[in-house]
């Protein structure tokens, strides 16, 4: 799994060369905010339940015609895949807020989700709605204190804008 640390350590490794001092400090950059995204990824577990809820409740509220026959919200099967997909996106922000990187989604949630979504016929704005919805909701200092509350924001701008 990509962090910036697998990365500049495979970069130098390649070129046979120790890490240069721009490396270094973005390692030492990415080091600094750990803490914050500690934070928000605790936080984020500690509400994991009803931030997945909130998320799809925001989808289906904007976009209502979801659960009309035909598409992609007509059963409550679908439903709940539609809250299980936004379920494995908070889980990837979690993880992505551990590593320090966007690997983890990058590598299961956003690789080849366009396709598959196309394929399904599922919109990916609905998608967006959930993540956009999650993302200004946020409220700081209550949920998290400012910094956290900043890195929890950026891995939401990343899914949102991937899926746009
Ligand atoms: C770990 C990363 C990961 C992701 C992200 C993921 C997404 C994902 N969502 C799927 C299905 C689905 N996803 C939805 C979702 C929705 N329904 C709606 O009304 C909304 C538009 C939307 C929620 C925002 C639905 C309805 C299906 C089933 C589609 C079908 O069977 O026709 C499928 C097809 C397989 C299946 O049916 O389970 C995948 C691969 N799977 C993964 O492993």
């Amino acid at each position: 799994m990509k962090s910036v640390m697998t990365t500049t350590i495979s970069a130098a490794d390649a070129a046979g060369r120790f890490p240069s001092s721009s490396d270094l400090e973005s390692v030492q950059g990415n080091i600094q905010r750990a803490a914050a995204r500690l934070e928000a990824a605790e936080k984020l577990a500690s509400n994991h339940e009803a931030v997945v809820k909130e998320g799809g409740d925001a989808c289906f509220a904007k976009y209502s015609y979801l659960k009309n026959p035909g598409e992609a919200g007509d059963s409550q099967e679908k439903v709940n895949k539609c809250y299980r997909d936004v379920d494995h996106y908070m889980r990837l922000v979690n993880y992505s807020l551990v590593v320090g990187g966007t690997g983890p989604l990058d590598e299961w949630a956003i690789a080849g989700a366009r396709e598959v979504y196309r394929t399904l016929n599922l919109p990916s704005a609905s998608y967006v709605a959930a993540f956009a919805f999650t993302r200004d909701r946020l409220c700081v200092p209550r949920d998290m204190s400012a910094q956290a509350g900043g890195e929890y924001v950026a891995a939401l701008d990343y899914i949102v804008n991937a899926l746009t």
